[in-house]
C-alpha cells in the first residue's frame, strides 16, 4: 500500500491538523517526519480546540498507530506537557504513539541558542519561534546532536554535558551566556518520562506496515514556503517541510509515495519575517486576521495577511507533486464583495512572471491581481460542495483551471463537520 502525504502549500498554518483529523479515520498509521514543538496543529471536534506541536493529529483515533519519526527534532518537556495535556482530556496517549530512536532532542541550550542568535540578528531576526529548532538541526547536520535513543545510554548524562560546553562557547561567542538552569531539571525528568515511551526504529515499523498494506499518512508540519531549501531563504525553517522530507524523515523509498494532499487557505498568512508579495498592510489584512482568528497557535504572534498567491502555490504544487488540493477557510472572506487573486509578479525590470525569483527578500516584487467576485455571504451553515453559492464554486474553478489540480476539499469553519468534500 503506498503512503500518502500531506503537505501545506503556503507558509505554515494552512489547516494541516484539521484535515489531518478528517482523513485519520481511513488510516492505520499517522506519522510526523519534519519539525518539532515550532509546529501548531490545531483540530476542533466535539465544541472543544485542541493544540498539537510534536504528537501526530492521529492520537485522537485508538485504531490508529502514531509514530515520530527520525526527522523530527523533539523536546522532552514541550513533549511531557503535551501528553499530560491530552491525558487530561481522557487521550490516552501511550498506547498507541511510538518514537523513533533517531529523532534528534531538542536541549534546553538549544533554546537559549535560538533566543541568542535571534538577539544577534536584531532587525534582520528570522522571526523563528524560539523553541530551538534552528540549533537542533545544526547539531544534526554537523553530527553533534543528541538523539532520542541516546537517553537509554548509561553515559547520556555525559554526552549531555560535552554538548552543553559546545553550545556554552557558541554562547560566549555572542558575548552571552546560556540560561538553562531553571530547565535543566524538568529537562532530565522529561527524558525520563520519554524513556517510558517505545522507543523504536520507526523506519523498520513503517516499512513493515507497508508490506503488511496497511495505509499511511505522513503529516508535513510548516509550509512548502518554509523549506530549507527551496523557501524563503533564508527566512524558512531547518527542515524539508516538502515531500521529499518525508522520504528521508520517516525511511520511505520515493517509489511508495501515492496521493499527496496540498493543503492551502483561500487567502494567505505568513509569521515570521521574510518576504510576502501580497501582504496587505491596511484594514483588508486586519479584517482577515480578525475573520481569520490569524494569531500564532504555538506563540500567539499576530500572522500577516494578504490575497492568495498563485506563483508561490504552482511553485509548491510542482515541488511536491500535489495530486489532490484542499481549501481551507474559505469562510474567512465571506464579508468581502472583491476577492484578489495574485496571477503574476512584475519584477523591477518590469518583466512579468509566474515564476519564484531566487532572492524573493531582496527583489521588489509587484503582484499583479485578476478580480472575482465575493461571495458575501455565510458559508459555514453550506453542507455540501456542490451546494456552495456559483461565486465560491466560480473562484476554486479558476483556480484549479491555474493550478492544473482539483480541489477536492473545500474547508467552511473550524469544525469537523465543516468540511466539504467534492
Ligand atoms: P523556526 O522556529 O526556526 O522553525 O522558525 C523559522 C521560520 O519558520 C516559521 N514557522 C512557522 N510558521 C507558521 N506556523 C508555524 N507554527 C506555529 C503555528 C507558529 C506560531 O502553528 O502558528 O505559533 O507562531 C511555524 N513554525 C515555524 C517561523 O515563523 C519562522 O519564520
Ligand atoms: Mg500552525
Amino acid at each position: 500500500m503506498p503512503v500518502d502525504i500531506l503537505v501545506g502549500l503556503q507558509w505554515g498554518d494552512e489547516g494541516k491538523g484539521k484535515i489531518v483529523d478528517v482523513l485519520a479515520p481511513q488510516y492505520d498509521v499517522v506519522a510526523r517526519f519534519q519539525g518539532g514543538p515550532n509546529a501548531g496543529h490545531t483540530l476542533e471536534f466535539e465544541g472543544t480546540k485542541h493544540v498539537l506541536h510534536q504528537i501526530p493529529s492521529g492520537i485522537f483515533h485508538e485504531h490508529i498507530t502514531n509514530i515520530i519519526g527520525n526527522g523530527v527534532v523533539l523536546d522532552p518537556i514541550v513533549f511531557c506537557t503535551e501528553v499530560e495535556k491530552l491525558a487530561a482530556r481522557g487521550v490516552e496517549v501511550t498506547r498507541n504513539l511510538f518514537i523513533s530512536k533517531k529523532a534528534q532532542l531538542i536541549l534546553p541550550s538549544h533554546k537559549s541558542l535560538d533566543r541568542i542568535s535571534e538577539e544577534a540578528l536584531g532587525t534582520s531576526k528570522i522571526g523563528s519561534t524560539q523553541k530551538g529548532i534552528g540549533p537542533a538541526y545544526q547539531d544534526k547536520i554537523g553530527r553533534s546532536g543528541l538523539r532520542v535513543g541516546d537517553t537509554l545510554l548509561p553515559d547520556f548524562k555525559e554526552k549531555y554535558e560535552a554538548i552543553v560546553e559546545k553550545h556554552q562557547k557558541i554562547a560566549s561567542f555572542y558575548q552571552k551566556s546560556l540560561e538553562i538552569e531553571a530547565l535543566e531539571e524538568d529537562f532530565f525528568n522529561a527524558v525520563e518520562f520519554l524513556r517510558s515511551f517505545t522507543l523504536v526504529d520507526s523506519e523498520y515499523m513503517i516499512n513493515q506496515a507497508i508490506k503488511d498494506g496497511k495505509k499511511i499518512l505522513a503529516e508535513g508540519a510548516q509550509g512548502s514556503l518554509l523549506d530549507i531549501d527551496f523557501g524563503t531563504y533564508p527566512f524558512v525553517t531547518s527542515s524539508n517541510t516538502l515531500v521529499a522530507g518525508a522520504c528521508t524523515g520517516l525511511g520511505i523509498a520515493p517509489r511508495h509515495i501515492g496521493e499527496v494532499y496540498g493543503i492551502f487557505k483561500a487567502y494567505c498568512t505568513r509569521v515570521g519575517s521574510g518576504p510576502f508579495p501580497t501582504e496587505l498592510h491596511d484594514e483588508v489584512g486586519e479584517k482577515i486576521r480578525q475573520a481569520g482568528r490569524e494569531f500564532g497557535s504555538t506563540t500567539g504572534r499576530p500572522r500577516r495577511c494578504g490575497w492568495i498567491d498563485l506563483p508561490t502555490l504552482k511553485y509548491a504544487i510542482m515541488l511536491n507533486g500535489v495530486t489532490q488540493l484542499n481549501m481551507m477557510k474559505a469562510d474567512v472572506l465571506d464579508g468581502f464583495d472583491e476577492i484578489q487573486i495574485c496571477t503574476h509578479y512584475q519584477l523591477p525590470d518590469g518583466s512579468i512572471t509566474d515564476q519564484l525569483p531566487h532572492d524573493m527578500e531582496k527583489t521588489e516584487i509587484t503582484p499583479i491581481y485578476k478580480s472575482m467576485k465575493g461571495w458575501g455571504e455565510e458559508l459555514r451553515s453550506y453542507e455540501s460542495y456542490q451546494e456552495l453559492p456559483s461565486t465560491v464554486l466560480e473562484y476554486v474553478a479558476y483556480l484549479e483551471q491555474e493550478l492544473g489540480v482539483g480541489v477536492n476539499i473545500i474547508s467552511v469553519g473550524p469544525d469537523r463537520k465543516s468540511t466539504l468534500t467534492k
